[in-house]
């Protein structure tokens, strides 16, 4: 395919994995096609808008620790312990099927589709396809089509790692008061709190009809990134603190320190069924408050 200017196909680490780095008048981005998996965005005039880590391992069938890998078509640990963590859609090569330049917003689409190996983890015929455009801001939509027979559901997450000057000093805005399951405390449901969530231990929340519009305020640096989605219900919120940062491996020292993650999807009751032949779109705005 013929890229238009500011965009290149580059490899990625040391183990034949290959992506897409767009450098633009407005923001640079580094993109995996394994997973269509969005690695870094920057404008041109602001601080990094998506975290990744510094030991990010870059190589097949392991998803890189950081940036917006996708959860398809699941989100979660599965009970079959044969099924993979989060799915497999960000485990698999897509295909790039379009890349445009208007003025200096790029746009670029990539799709995966069912085959014997998919089928053999998730039984149904799909094509799901993830649109990017990269300007001041991205703009990340899911689209999701059943291509069998039969109604499928499937839950999924865009599970953004963003940055922060110090955990210790970040708020997150916008689930003031909502019920929460705590994976810290055995899926315990409780009630976030009034005043936005800090952080100080190991946090893992799934937020289920959740009102889709959250900001991160980094207090240290006095700078806020603005999350937006009416199609994606869930949200998750989690930094895995010490201990479990030291066990993952991937996380660079005190990695933990600077990130959080704020995903948006749709999970547990959020869950999505589509009939055969329905597709859907799920649309997701980040940007520099
Ligand atoms: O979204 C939070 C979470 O489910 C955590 O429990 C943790 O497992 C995280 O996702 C990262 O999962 P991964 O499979 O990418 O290491």
């Amino acid at each position: 395919m013929q890229l238009p200017a500011g965009i290149t196909e580059i490899p990625l680490g040391e183990n034949g994995l290959r992506g897409l780095k767009v450098d633009t008048p407005l923001c640079s981005a580094l993109l995996s096609f394994q997973g269509a998996h969005l690695l870094q965005f920057q404008t041109t005039d602001k601080v990094p808008l998506l975290w990744l880590s510094e030991d990010a391992i870059f190589k097949a069938g392991k998803s890189a620790r950081g940036g917006i890998p996708l959860c398809f078509p699941w989100f979660g640990t599965p009970a079959d312990k044969d099924k993979p963590a989060h799915g497999f859609a960000r485990h698999r090569l897509w295909t790039l099927t379009a890349a445009r330049r208007d003025g200096d917003i790029v746009t670029l689409e990539l799709e995966l589709t069912d085959d014997a190996d998919t089928r053999k983890l998730w039984p149904h015929a799909f094509r799901a396809r993830q649109t990017l455009v990269l300007g001041r801001n991205i703009t990340l939509t899911l689209t999701v089509e059943n291509r069998d027979k039969t109604p499928f559901t499937f839950t999924f997450a865009q599970h953004s790692y963003f940055p922060t000057s110090d955990i210790l000093r970040t708020r997150v805005e916008g689930l003031e008061g909502r019920p929460y399951f705590d994976a810290t405390q055995d899926w315990k449901i409780l009630e976030s709190e009034a005043d936005g969530i800090r952080f100080s231990a190991e946090t893992d929340r799934v937020y289920e009809g959740a009102g889709g519009h959250y900001h991160i305020v980094d207090e240290a640096a006095g700078h806020t990134i603005v999350i937006r989605s009416d199609d994606c219900k869930s949200a998750i919120v989690w930094n895995p603190w010490t201990e479990k940062s030291a066990r993952m491996g991937d996380m660079g020292t005190d990695g933990w320190r600077g990130m959080l993650c704020v995903e948006s999807g749709n999970t547990g009751s959020d869950a999505i069924t589509l009939a055969a032949g329905e597709q859907r779109a799920f649309t997701l705005r980040l940007g520099n408050g």
